[in-house]
């Protein structure tokens, strides 16, 4: 075969592979920026909760039944006994199903919208995050996916290793950092967590950063001296910056159930959360746990997790989770 027979086959054949990479390369861009919409991310708890909520709000008559299944389907949705007979205080007397539900959607938004009133302003720069939350519930995840917005609001972020636990832990945010383009801070594993947080704050302040954000290890609440060390972490923080952490930030898993709420009131009593965000939402029915951490606890939620992707992770709006689990 002559060269010029080579290469009228091999040129063309070139041409159409880097245009397939091309072409492929750009769907699966595309594919992973697209955010998942709400209603698919909330897809379990709301047919759950609009399939029980259609059939009982069909009935005629408003009887202790029919207040009975509504109780049982908001404290099976995890809204927890309080803010359940919270929800349904003042409704209890309607005798017409629309205007339960009309109020019983407001009533939920109430509740968000009175914890949502103590959100925490970044009005300090360097802005320190604290975050806390037992093993798994997607601390380091949810960092790197709050580290990506804020350097996407053109915010200088620095990341500091405070699970100074497992080894792997100190790799992992490492990784996120080095995907992300922020800096790392972080000391070899079983260093102390404090000491690591101090100096994550210090330089931040020394280089001028705007937000820093500190991972802790998933210690589990019911071991006292682990919880006892993340009030050190505090504490040391607010030696390297009066005032901080200014956001004091509980991670919780949805799919945890009620267990979630006693993890929540123990991280409370020891850090004094002031924010919060609830991630596995896509992975439950049981969304009604934030209205038990609002309502209950008076935390604001500030995000929702929705899936393992970068992008879905949503700041939370309790307009809008209230009409996409109703409706
Ligand atoms: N489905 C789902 N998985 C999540 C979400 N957030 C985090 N994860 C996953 O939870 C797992 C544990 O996350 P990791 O950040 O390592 O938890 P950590 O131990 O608290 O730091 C990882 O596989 C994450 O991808 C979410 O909103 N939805
Ligand atoms: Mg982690």
């Amino acid at each position: 075969m002559s060269n010029l027979a080579i290469l009228s086959v091999a040129v063309p054949s070139i041409l159409i592979i880097v245009v397939a990479v091309f072409v492929l390369f750009r769907r699966k861009g595309k594919s992973s920026q697209s955010p998942k919409p709400l209603t698919v991310g909330l897809a379990s708890t709301r047919e759950r909760l609009v399939g029980r909520l259609t059939a009982l709000f069909g009935r005629e008559e408003l009887g202790d039944d029919f207040w009975n299944e509504l109780e049982a389907t908001l404290i099976e949705a995890d809204v927890g006994i309080d803010v359940t007979s919270q929800l349904l205080e003042g409704i209890r007397q309607e005798k017409n199903s629309e205007e339960v539900r009309e109020k019983l959607s407001k009533s939920m938004l109430d509740v968000l919208c009175k914890a949502e009133d103590t959100q925490c302003a970044a009005t300090e720069t360097p802005h320190v995050i604290l975050v806390v939350g037992v093993n798994g519930v997607g601390k380091t995840t949810t960092i790197a996916k709050l580290a990506r917005q804020y350097v996407k609001d053109g915010k200088r972020v620095l990341l500091v290793a405070g699970d100074t636990f497992r080894a792997a832990a100190v790799d992992q945010i490492k990784i996120w950092g080095e995907r992300l383009g922020c800096e790392v801070v972080a000391q070899a594993d079983g260093a102390d967590s404090a000491a690591v947080a101090f100096d994550g704050v210090e330089k931040a302040r020394a280089k001028g950063y705007d937000v820093v954000i500190i991972d802790t290890a998933g210690r589990l609440h019911t071991k006292h001296n682990l919880m006892e060390e993340l009030g050190k972490v505090s504490r040391v923080i607010d030696k390297a910056m009066t005032g901080a952490p200014h956001e004091r930030l509980l991670i919780l898993d949805a799919t945890i159930g009620s267990n979630g709420l006693s993890q929540a009131k123990q991280f409370n009593e020891i850090v004094n959360l002031n924010s919060a965000i609830v991630t596995k939402l896509d992975g439950t029915a049981k969304g009604g746990i934030v209205f038990a951490v609002a309502g209950e606890l008076g935390i604001p939620i500030t995000h929702i997790g929705i899936g393992e992707g970068m992008d879905d992770l949503r700041p939370f709006n309790p307009q809008e989770f209230v009409s996409t689990i109703l409706n």
